[in-house]
C-alpha cells in the first residue's frame, strides 16, 4: 500500500476493483466502513461477480474478468477529454511536459523494438529525449506532439465508453458513474482510494493493469495524499515482508536486485543501479545503492566482504534467467531439478496446471517439504483416485517431511500490508518434533558448510565464509536477526571533521547512517530504524493519534523511516502549503518540514529548490510514460487472456500479432495447452471464501464444518441452459483438465455481451483438495493455464477458458 489500513477512513471516495475485501480482509474492511459511516464516503465495486464487498457497496458494475485495462484506459480517456483532472498536481509531480523520443511509435497494439520470434521488445526508443545537459527536454505548455501528456491523449483516445460496454460488458451508463464519481476527487480537499488485489495481479497483463490504476490516482492528485493511494491489499500475514526481504528469486533484500549473468563486472553493476537525476535539483535516492548494497554484503558475510574483494561481489548468483515458480516447474518437467525444498508452500494445489506440477515433482530426486501439516504436495505421489490419479509406483521422487512451527509458536515481527512492522511474542510451545524454520534453515546451512569444510568443492566461499555471529549457532534468535536487519556500525562513523556521530557497535538509527566503505552493515536497508539504540521499534503499542488523521506514529514502525504515506511531499503544493489543510499530512514552515506523517525529505532540503516528491525516480516526478521499466511498453495496453473467449483483441482487432500480451514469456511446450472458446465456452475465475485459508484450514474442524465440499458458482442463464439446479454435480474442463463439484446457482454471476457474444462467467473457489477435514475434492488449479504476467510472471489464475456440463 502506498497509504495504510487505518488511511482508508480518510477517503471520499473508495474504489475496490480486481479485490474482494470484505471476503479476504475482513478486518482491514472496516476502515471502508468507517469512511462510509463518518466520512460519507462513495464505495463502488468493480468486479465479475457480485461479491461480499458489492453487497455493501454504494454501487456495483460488473465487468468481464481480463478486460480491467480497457476500463480502467476508458477512465483515463474520460478524465483527459472532460478535463478532470489535478492541473497543479500533474505539471509539477509528473512527467506530463516531458517529451518523448521521436523513434518511439505505438501501432495496432505493438509499440517500437518488438521482435516477433523472441517476444521481446528492444526497449531503447521507450525513452524521453534528453538535451546536452543529460537532463529531460520538457514542454510547459503541453504542446508539444511528443509530450506525454499529448502521448497520453493519443493512446487512450480509442478506449471510450461504447468500447468499453462492448469489450468490458459494463453497461455504458454504470461505467460513466465510476468516471464521475472518481473525476469528483480531481480538486484540492476531496481523494479516493483504489484497493486492490489479485482479480488484478493475476493476469498476464496484471502488472499494467495496476500501472493503468496508479494513472488513474496520479491524474486525479490521489497519490502521497492522506485518504488516497494505489492499495494492494496483500496476501499472507507476512507476504509484505517477503518482498521485502527479497525472497523472489530476482531480489535482495530492500528492492536491491541480483545481477544478471551479463553483469560479472561490479562497477558496471553498480553503475546501472545507481541512477544519476534526469532533471536538476532531483535526489533520486537510488544513488545511494552503493551504501544499501555494500551493508548488506557486510551483513551477509562480516570479514569476507572486504573492499579488495569488491565486496564479496562473485559470492552472489548472477542470474541466466528469471527464476519464477513457473520457470522452476518448467525446469522440472525437462528433467533438469534434483531437489526442491517446500518451505510454507503448496505447490501441488497452488500453481497453475495441476497435472503439469505433478509430472514435474515426479522428475524430482528428492522433494523437502518444511511444513506443521501433510499437503497435498507432501503427498502428491499417492493415488486418492479420481482427486489425484497418479501410479504411484512410477514415482521415484524421495519426500522428506520436516515438520514446522507455526507463527505462535515463535517470536518475531508480520509486516502488514501498510508496511508496517509489529513484533509479535511467542504465545505457546510447538508440538512434538516441530522446529522452527530458523532452526531447520541453520541446521541445514551448518551442515553445509562443515561438508564443504571437510570436501571443499568448486567454488565453497560463499557457504564457508557466510557471516554467523549468533550466540546459538543451531538457533539465532529472532532478536539478533532483527538487528541484523536495522544494522549496526562496524566501525566508529565520523564527520568529515574526525567527530564521532555513531561509535562502533551501535544500532543505527536511520539508512541515512549507511555507509559504502565497509563501515556499516544492515541486512534490509528499508528497515533501517525498526531496532535502534532506543530498543525494538516494532514493539512499540501506544496508538495516539494527535491529529486524528490516524497515522498512530508511535504503533509499531512503518518502513521507509517511520512514513506512514508513501510520496506524503505531493500532498502539498510546490510551496509546501497542504492541498487539503483538514487532512494535512506534511507542511512546510518557511524553516521545516512538519505534520502529521514523516515527511520524504529531511528539513535541509526546502521547496524552493524544485526536489520533485517521487524521489526514488530520477526524474522526480511519477511516471505516466514508465521508460524503460515494463516488458510490454511505457503505456498500459490490453491485450486478451491467454484462454480468452473472443479470439481477437477487440481494441486492435486488426492485428492477430497483438491478440494476448506479445510479450509474456511463453514457454514451447505450453503454447498447445491453451483452450479455444469454441470447445470451452465459458470464462473461468478462482477466488477465496472468508471461511478458509487457502489450502490449510480444511486440517482445523470448524473451517471445515462451515465450508465442508467443494462448490462452483453458475449464474441462473447458464445453469438453465445445461439443464441444472442448486446441489447437481458438474464437471468443468478446461483444456489443461477437469474437475467435479456441486453447483451452485446464484444471481450474482449474469451473463455478458461482448462484442456481441454472450459471455458466461463460473466461479471456481480455490479451498478444496485431497488431504484435510473437509469431504476430498479437486484441486481448482487442475483447470488453470501455465503462463504469467509479462512482469512478474504471476500465473493467469483469473481468466481462463471451461466447459461446463452436467455429470
Ligand atoms: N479468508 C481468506 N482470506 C484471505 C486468503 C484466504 O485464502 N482466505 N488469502 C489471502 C491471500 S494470500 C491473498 S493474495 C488475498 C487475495 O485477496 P483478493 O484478491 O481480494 O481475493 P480473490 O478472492 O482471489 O479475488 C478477488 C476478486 O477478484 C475478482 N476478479 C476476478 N477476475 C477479475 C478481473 O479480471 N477483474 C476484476 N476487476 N476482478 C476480478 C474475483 O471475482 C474476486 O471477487 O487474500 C488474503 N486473504
Ligand atoms: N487458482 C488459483 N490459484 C492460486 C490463487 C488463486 O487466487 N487462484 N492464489 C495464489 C496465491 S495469492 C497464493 S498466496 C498461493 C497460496 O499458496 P500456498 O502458500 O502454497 O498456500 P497455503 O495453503 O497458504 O500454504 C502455506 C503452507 O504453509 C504452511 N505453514 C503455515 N505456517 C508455517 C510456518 O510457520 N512455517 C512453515 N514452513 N510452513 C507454514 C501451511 O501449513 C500451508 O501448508 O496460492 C496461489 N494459487
Ligand atoms: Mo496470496
Amino acid at each position: 500500500m502506498t497509504n495504510h489500513w487505518v488511511d482508508i477512513k480518510n477517503a471520499d471516495v473508495i474504489l475496490i476493483m480486481g479485490g474482494n475485501a470484505a471476503e479476504a480482509h475482513p478486518c482491514g474492511f472496516k476502515w471502508v466502513t468507517e469512511a462510509k459511516e463518518h466520512n460519507k464516503a462513495h464505495f463502488m465495486v468493480v468486479d465479475p461477480r457480485f461479491n461480499r464487498s458489492a453487497s455493501v457497496a454504494d454501487f456495483y458494475a460488473p465487468i468481464r474478468s481480463g478486460s480491467d485495462i480497457v476500463f480502467l484506459g476508458g477512465v483515463i480517456n474520460y478524465l483527459l477529454t472532460n478535463d478532470k483532472i489535478h492541473h497543479e498536481y500533474v505539471r509539477n509531480y509528473t512527467d506530463f511536459t516531458f517529451i518523448v523520443r521521436e523513434d518511439f511509435a505505438f501501432d495496432e497494439g505493438i509499440f517500437s523494438g518488438y521482435n516477433p520470434e523472441k517476444r521481446t521488445y528492444d526497449k531503447a526508443s521507450w525513452d524521453y529525449e534528453l538535451g546536452e545537459d543529460g537532463y529531460v527536454k520538457t514542454d510547459p505548455t503541453l504542446q508539444h506532439p511528443r509530450c506525454v501528456y499529448q502521448w497520453l491523449k493519443r493512446h487512450y483516445a480509442s478506449y471510450t465508453p461504447e468500447k468499453v460496454e462492448s469489450a468490458c460488458g459494463t453497461p455504458k451508463d454504470k461505467f460513466l458513474h465510476v468516471c464521475e464519481k472518481l473525476a469528483s476527487t480531481a480538486q484540492a480537499g476531496r481523494a479516493a482510494t483504489i484497493l486492490y488485489a489479485l482479480g488484478w495481479t493475476q493476469h498476464s497483463i496484471g502488472a499494467q493493469i495496476l500501472r493503468t490504476g496508479a494513472m488513474v490516482q496520479l491524474l486525479l492528485g490521489n497519490i502521497g495524499v492522506a485518504g488516497g493511494g494505489m492499495n494492494a491489499l496483500r496476501g499472507h500475514s507476512n507476504i509484505q515482508g517477503l518482498t521485502d526481504l527479497g525472497l523472489l528469486s530476482n531480489a535482495l533484500p530492500g528492492y536491491l536486485t541480483l545481477a544478471n549473468q551479463g553483469e560479472q563486472d561490479y562497477q558496471k553493476y553498480i553503475e546501472a543501479r545507481t541512477q544519476k537525476p534526469l532533471r536538476a535539483n532531483q535526489m533520486s535516492y537510488w544513488q545511494n545503492y552503493p551504501k544499501f548494497h555494500v551493508s548488506l554484503m557486510k551483513a551477509l558475510w562480516g570479514p569476507a566482504a572486504t573492499k579488495d574483494n569488491n565486496w564479496a561481489y562473485d559470492y552472489l548468483p548472477k542470474l541466466d534467467k528469471q527464476y519464477d515458480m513457473l520457470q522452476i516447474f518448467e525446469l522440472m518437467n525437462e528433467g533438469k531439478v534434483n531437489g526442491y525444498i517446500a518451505q510454507g508452500f503448496n505447490p501441488l494445489a497452488a500453481l497453475s496446471n495441476k497435472n503439469r506440477t505433478r509430472a514435474g515433482l515426479a522428475k524430482l530426486k528428492f522433494l523437502v517439504i518444511m511444513d506443521p501439516l501433510a499437503t497435498e504436495t507432501s503427498e502428491f505421489w499417492k493415488n486418492y483416485g479420481e482427486y489425484n490419479d497418479i501410479d504411484t509406483a512410477s514415482v521415484q521422487t524421495e519426500v522428506f517431511r520436516l515438520p514446522t512451527t507455526c507463527f505462535a509458536e515463535e517470536d518475531g515481527a508480520v509486516v502488514s500490508s501498510s508496511r508496517v512492522l509489529q513484533w509479535h511474542w511467542k504465545a505457546s510451545e510447538p508440538p512434538g518434533e516441530a522446529k522452527t524454520d530458523v532452526a531447520i534453515m541453520s541446521a541445514l546451512h551448518l551442515r553445509m558448510k562443515a561438508a564443504y569444510q571437510k570436501d571443499g568443492g568448486k567454488f565453497p566461499d560463499p557457504i564457508v565464509n557466510l557471516w554467523w555471529p549468533y550466540a546459538q549457532p543451531a538457533h539465532p534468535s529472532s532478536e539478533e536477526l532483527a538487528k541484523e536487519y536495522n544494522g549496526r556500525a562496524l566501525a566508529d562513523l565520523t564527520d568529515a571533521d574526525g567527530k564521532v556521530l555513531r561509535p562502533a557497535g551501535q544500532q543505527l538509527s536511520g539508512f541515512g547512517e549507511l555507509r559504502d566503505d565497509g563501515t556499516t552493515m544492515s541486512g534490509c536497508w528499508i528497515y533501517t530504524g525498526c531496532w535502534t539504540e532506543a530498543g525494538n521499534q516494532m514493539g512499540r503499542r501506544d496508538n495516539s493519534d494527535p491529529t486524528g488523521i490516524g497515522n498512530t506514529l508511535n504503533w509499531a514502525w512503518a518502513w521507509p523511516a517511520n512514513r506512514r504515506v508513501l510520496y506524503n511531499r505531493a500532498s502539498a503544493d510546490l510551496e509546501g502549503k497542504p492541498f487539503n489543510p483538514n487532512r494535512m499530512l506534511v507542511k512546510w514552515n518557511g524553516k521545516a518540514w512538519g505534520g502529521a506523517d514523516v515527511p520524504d525529505y529531511g528539513v535541509a532540503i526546502k521547496p524552493e529548490t524544485g526536489t520533485g516528491p517521487f524521489i526514488m525516480n530520477p526524474e522526480g516526478v511519477a511516471r505516466f510514460f514508465a521508460r524503460k521499466g515494463m516488458n510490454e511498453g511505457p503505456f498500459p495496453t490490453h491485450y486478451e487472456a491467454f484462454d480468452n473467449p473472443l479470439g481477437y483483441n477487440p481494441m486492435y482487432p486488426k492485428n492477430d500479432k497483438a491478440v494476448s500480451n506479445p510479450a509474456a514469456r511463453v514457454f514451447p511446450a505450453i503454447w498447445e495447452t491453451f483452450g479455444k472458446a469454441s470447445e470451452f465456452p465459458h470464462v473461468g475465475t478462482t477466488y477465496r471464501l472468508t471461511e478458509h485459508f487457502h489450502y490449510w484450514t480444511k486440517h482445523a474442524l470448524l473451517n471445515s464444518i462451515i465450508q465442508p465440499e467443494q462448490f462452483v458458482e453458475i449464474g441462473e442463464a447458464l445453469a438453465k441452459e445445461i439443464g441444472i439446479t442448486t446441489g447437481s454435480m458438474v464437471k468443468v474442463s478446461s483444456k489443461r483438465g477437469y474437475i467435479k463439484a456441486a453447483a451452485v446457482v446464484t444471481k450474482r454471476i449474469k451473463p455478458m455481451q461482448i462484442e456481441g457474444k454472450t459471455v458466461h462467467h463460473v466461479g471456481i473457489p480455490i479451498h478444496w483438495g485431497f488431504k484435510g477435514l473437509t469431504k476430498p475434492g479437486f484441486l481448482a488449479n487442475t483447470l488453470t493455464p501455465f503462463v504469467g504476467d509479462g512482469n512478474s510472471n504471476t500465473p493467469e489464475f483469473k481468466t481462463f477458458l471451461v466447459k461446463v456440463e452436467k455429470v
